[in-house]
């Protein structure tokens, strides 16, 4: 029997589930007096520090939880369950953690995005049980922006780089806790938590195949677009850019909880759920997708974001629902990460009318309680050609694909409600926005090339990444597996995603896998 404490922020349902794959039952901590009972305790979590440790405390969790660290039972913390360990955090100045362990989280202070989001490998440095198995080559599933510095370095198990050498988890006698996630770390994750499940006595040795220094691999995401059809099913959906009838009926290529599985065998690094017509159902109401999700996350183990419909708004008996609630329940049926297109497009232009950060917006109030890495802006552009860089006030490009008058210049136009309405707002300013209210993560689409299997925007992607600092996920238009490689040889996006070649079994993900393999960092 595991005990899982559950301190009520993000995915826990993913842990759940997780452990009891590996035929574990698991009971939620309720009360300190559950702690105390304890044989063995799991502590996941996601989030903002200064959140985690408000909760702990008005739970009344915190002596309980250093009294079980203190007497060395069994533990194992997960991301923000490694960063409580510690005494106080960057993230939240003047809030105590369990100092269980003497040191402080940090932010990354480094050239790269922030937060580091993907799979990235451990160096090992010493033995431990916990570890049985690994060959030294693996990668396991980070999603962070502070990382711990313990102060005494006997406690380090292993280290990961990314732009500096950070601590990635730790061991103290039975205390455990690791900056990734086992639990969406694939089978590896897996066989990590079975170890912790059922411990056994001998310490596997430092492994030799170990490389010098890690690397983030580049990330292959596959997108599900979901949305009722005329018969009212729930199915997947293609689009040719966005346009997703054929014969007046909306294509079906599958059921999203089958198809999002089918993925996660094939390799994906993730997968990402649109609720596309999301704008038009409070999602509250629409039950289906919190089913996908719950579905889905009992046999998936990678990271799924879920968009569509993520925004305030007042039910027909006149209730009024947050953006925030609407992302808590997606949070707990399985989601890691939200994605927000059409309010995200509303908030920045208020944004730039006021000049004034309210916290009150969807972007700032969820990546508050869940951290930026759990909001996901997702953006719908379309290519809006001029003859010069000064007919109009937004960040034009110079372009290699001049337009239908010859223009050698364009705008990205973004747009709302699935590219029904163009905005007067370009891309590249909505994304350098939203990374300033708090989103942690751009997945950058566009409309021309959706569906056409002509290539990725690169022009587009450059623009955007060039003026953020958050990771960017490329979207529409993956045509082949070349075509990822271009995209992560041509910019420096951190992941690609694709819908239509991936559906339709035209290039599978393994090909992409395959082809990049000598090429590009990637997991295999
Ligand atoms: O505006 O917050 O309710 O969110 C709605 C979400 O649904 C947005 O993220 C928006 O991108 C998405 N969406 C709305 N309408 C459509 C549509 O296709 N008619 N799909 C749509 C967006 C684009 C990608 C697609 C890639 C790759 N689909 O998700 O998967 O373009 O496709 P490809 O590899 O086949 O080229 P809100």
């Amino acid at each position: 029997m595991i005990t899982l404490l559950d301190y009520g922020a993000g995915n826990v349902l993913s842990v759940i589930n997780a452990i009891q794959s590996q035929g574990e039952t698991v009971t939620l901590v309720k009360s300190a007096a559950d702690i105390e009972k304890a044989e063995r305790l799991v502590f996941p979590g996601v989030g903002a520090f200064g959140n985690m440790m408000a909760i702990l405390q008005q739970k009344g969790l915190v002596k309980a939880l250093q009294a079980y660290l203190a007497a060395d039972r069994p533990f194992l913390g997960i991301c923000m369950g490694l960063q409580a360990l510690f005494e106080e955090s960057e993230e939240a100045p003047g809030i105590k953690g369990l100092g269980f362990f003497q040191g402080k989280v940090r932010r990354f202070d480094i050239n790269l995005s922030v937060p580091q989001i993907g799979w990235n490998g451990i160096n090992i440095k010493k033995p431990s049980a916990l570890l049985n198995g690994l060959q030294g080559e693996e990668k396991f599933y980070f999603v962070h922006s502070y990382h711990v510095v313990p102060e005494n370095s006997d406690i380090i198990l292993t280290t990961t780089n990314y732009g500096i050498e950070f601590v990635s988890s730790v061991k103290k006698g039975n205390i455990q806790a690791t900056q990734f996630h086992p639990e969406k770390s694939g089978t590896l994750g897996l066989s990590l938590l079975r170890n912790f499940i059922n411990p056994q006595t001998a310490e596997a040795p430092i492994p030799s195949r170990q490389q010098d220094k890690t690397v983030l691999a580049k990330r292959i995401i596959a997108c599900l677009d979901v949305r009722s059809n005329d018969q009212g099913d729930l199915v997947v959906t293609k689009g040719d850019q966005y346009d997703v009838r054929e014969d007046g009926d909306v294509r079906n290529l599958g059921q999203p909880v089958d198809l999002a599985r089918r993925y996660y065998e094939e390799g994906a690094d993730e997968v990402t759920f649109l609720n596309i017509t999301g704008f038009r159902d409070f999602p509250l109401e629409d039950m289906p997708m919190i089913e996908v999700l719950k579905q889905t996350s009992k046999n998936v183990f990678v990271p799924l974001t879920i968009g569509g419909g993520i925004k305030d708004y007042t039910d027909k008996n006149g209730i009024q629902h947050s953006a925030l609630d609407v992302a808590t329940e997606y949070f707990r049926s399985g989601a890691d990460k939200i994605s927000i297109g059409s309010d995200a497009v509303l908030i920045a232009e208020e944004f730039l009318k006021t000049g004034v950060q309210t916290g009150q917006s969807a972007i700032e109030k969820i990546s508050y309680v869940y951290g930026n890495q759990a909001v996901v802006i997702s953006v719908d552009p379309r290519r809006v050609y001029v003859t010069s860089p000064d007919d109009v006030p937004h960040k034009v490009i110079e372009t290699q694909f001049p337009g239908p008058q010859g223009e050698k210049f364009c705008w990205y136009q973004c747009t709302i409600k699935g590219g029904r309405e163009g905005r007067d707002l370009d891309a590249v300013t909505l994304a350098h926005v939203c990374e300033k209210l708090g989103a942690g993560e751009i997945l950058l689409n566009c409309i021309d090339k959706d569906g056409t299997n002509s290539g990725f925007d690169i022009e587009l992607i450059n623009a955007v990444k060039n003026a953020v600092t958050i990771p960017v996920i490329a979207s529409s238009g993956a045509g082949s597996a070349a075509h990822f490689h271009q995209v992560f040889s041509e910019t420096e996006a951190e992941s690609a995603l694709a819908a239509g070649i991936f559906h339709r079994r035209e290039v599978p993900i393994a090909a992409v896998k395959a082809y990049l393999s000598q090429k590009v960092e990637i997991r295999l």
